[in-house]
């Protein structure tokens, strides 16, 4: 019996067997494959359209930091077939109309709601439903519950004294409006200088008369290098696409390259200096920061990588004072998500750029018409936050979501995320996460993780649905043991010092927990599988 052989209980209820939330790349292919399998579902979207973060992240400059060709689904050949990046790193335009693109031809876009929030998820255990609630006042009833609301996508603005005392315009990178804004001949001001921050940068100064960077911590990044696209370099990769996909499955990142077999610190620094040289210029981060095996584990290993980023920062900003306040000496490279970008040092050689070094001069409130700082008043017509997001749970947490015996996921993460393989929660049946903590999520190509879960699901739900299964939920031990092992694997990283998204630093009041799987991709996929042929061991199947 599946869910739509129940009829509902309350009138202006629909029913429907699933329910997935969030139409970016993991909800379009949840869906898509839900639909392969005849089942009803019903997505629900919070923009006008499909994109996720791609629909949202729509400021100047914002592009993947993922090579094109590598940042497409795999399952569907014929997608494959037509896919013609016209540049070799994917801007949002490009990304936002292939997911368009796919959605339509995957017959997904028709089975999302748009312009449309959920405010409640509530598990009704009498009758082993979902209850979906939204801001448009609808209800729906699913059995299987897929929240696929991505890790980046709710935005902070940190709490700033006087904020709402500022009078002039305002903008979050992450939800930057769909018309543009026109930046001409303002005073603007940036502040962040993570990915968003170093993309945007570089455009704003090119419009505004000027701009004034508010850098807490400076970042390491790579040059994008080259933008077009060589036809004949994407016609090969179609035609070995089997090998790609092999590759790409089979390594920690979901990202092939071939790393040295020793050690960075077995190598002179003259050496190690010219492999730096060598795959810097492949312009591509996974060749560079996976070169050693021991970059993200051992500090004398990653600071010599450290030091070769911040070489490349003083040969590109003329003033040497400068180019040491840019340059990252807090933290090791990695521990916050390195960034990329197109001439975002080269800027602050321009007369209409300056920086203020927050660490140096600390931000004490906002004014009326700008930002004051201990060394004086800054006046501006825009403030630009590229200030980042409540990452990995905060999407998940917004859903207001209440499993069995009315057990709120906000208490249950409260100290922070439990999962059982990022895929489930104790006390949450039938509830599936997409690269939800606890998985591999963002430190790998995330369409790649992406795949891995949807696939993972789909094929599970088929599984159940075929022998009658009504709940399904993650064992509480197994839970534990999975949560201990991924924090025993963080502990020998080196992203507990990065103070970043990654572990929730990034928030006021957020614990600090690592909240992606270590242990790459490749191990990850093993695992899963061998769960599953293990009659889905540590998961309660009713
Ligand atoms: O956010 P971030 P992001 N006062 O958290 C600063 C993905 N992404 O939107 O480091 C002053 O990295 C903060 O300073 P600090 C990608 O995975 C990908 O840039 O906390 N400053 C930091 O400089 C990325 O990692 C792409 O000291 C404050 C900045 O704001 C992730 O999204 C493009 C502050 C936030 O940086 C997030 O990137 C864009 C405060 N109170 C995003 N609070 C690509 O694909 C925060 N900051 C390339």
């Amino acid at each position: 019996m599946t869910a739509t052989d129940i009829s509902p209980t309350t009138v202006g209820v629909r029913t429907v067997d699933v329910i997935v939330i969030g139409a970016g790349f993991s909800g379009i292919d949840m869906v898509a494959q839900l639909l392969e399998q005849g089942r009803s579902v019903q997505g629900i979207e919070a923009g006008s359209g499909v994109g996720g973060t791609w629909y949202w992240n729509r400021y100047p400059g914002a592009r993947c930091d993922c090579i094109s060709l590598e940042y497409q689904y795999t399952r569907f050949r014929h997608l494959v077939e037509e896919f013609r990046p016209s540049e070799r790193y994917p801007a949002q335009p490009e990304i936002l109309s292939y997911l368009q693109n796919a959605a339509d031809k995957l017959g997904v876009t028709e089975h999302f709601r748009f312009n449309t929030r959920v405010t409640s998820a509530t598990y009704d255990q009498d009758a082993n439903r979902w209850l979906i609630r939204t801001d448009r006042g609808e209800e729906y009833r699913c059995k299987w519950f897929i929240p696929a609301v991505g890790c980046l996508s709710t935005g902070q603005i940190p709490d700033f004294p006087g904020l709402a005392n500022y009078r002039g315009e305002t903008y979050h990178t992450g939800t930057w409006p769909k018309g543009g804004v026109d930046l001409a001949g303002k005073r603007v001001a940036v502040i962040g200088t993570g990915s968003s921050g170093v993309q945007v940068i570089p455009e704003v100064a090119k419009q505004a008369a000027s701009l004034t960077v508010f850098q807490r911590t400076p970042a390491f990044s790579l040059d994008y290098g080259p933008l077009p696209m060589d036809a004949q370099v994407r016609d090969e990769f179609v035609a070995n696409f089997d090998d790609y996909v092999h590759k790409s499955r089979t390594t920690p990142a979901g990202q092939y390259t071939e790393p040295l077999p020793h050690s960075a610190l077995e190598h002179s620094e003259e050496e190690r200096n010219a492999v730096y040289e060598e795959r810097w210029n492949r312009h591509r981060a996974i060749d560079l920061i996976a070169v050693y095996p021991d970059l993200f584990t051992n500090m004398d290993a990653n600071h010599t990588i450290s030091e070769f980023f911040r070489g490349k920062i003083r040969s590109k900003v003329t003033d040497p004072a400068l180019a040491e306040t840019l340059s990252p000496r807090t933290y090791p490279l990695g521990a916050k998500r390195m960034t990329l970008n197109t001439g975002y040092f080269e800027t602050y050689n321009r007369e209409n750029v300056r920086l203020v070094d927050l660490r140096q001069d600390p931000l004490l409130e906002f004014t009326e018409t700008g930002i004051r700082t201990e060394s004086g008043e800054h006046e501006f017509d825009a403030v630009i936050f590229a200030t980042g997001f409540d990452a990995v749970t905060g999407s998940w947490l917004k859903l207001n979501i209440t499993g069995r015996d009315g057990a709120k996921l906000a208490d249950a993460w409260a100290d922070g995320p439990e999962t059982y393989l990022g895929l489930m929660v104790s006390e949450f049946p039938n509830m599936f996460m997409i690269t939800g903590p606890g998985s591999p999520n963002v430190l790998t190509n995330v369409v790649c993780a992406i795949e891995q879960h949807v696939d993972w699901v789909a094929e599970a739900i088929a599984h159940f649905e075929e022998h009658d299964v009504q709940t399904v939920e993650a064992d509480e031990t197994a839970q534990t043991e999975w949560t201990e092992t991924c924090a025993e694997m963080a502990a020998y990283t080196l992203y507990p010092e990065g103070n970043s998204w990654y572990t929730g630093a990034n928030i006021p009041g957020k614990p600090k927990v690592m909240m992606s799987y270590v242990g790459g991709l490749d191990g990850y996929r093993r695992i899963c599988d061998d769960v599953r042929d293990d009659s889905y061991r540590g998961f309660i199947v009713k």
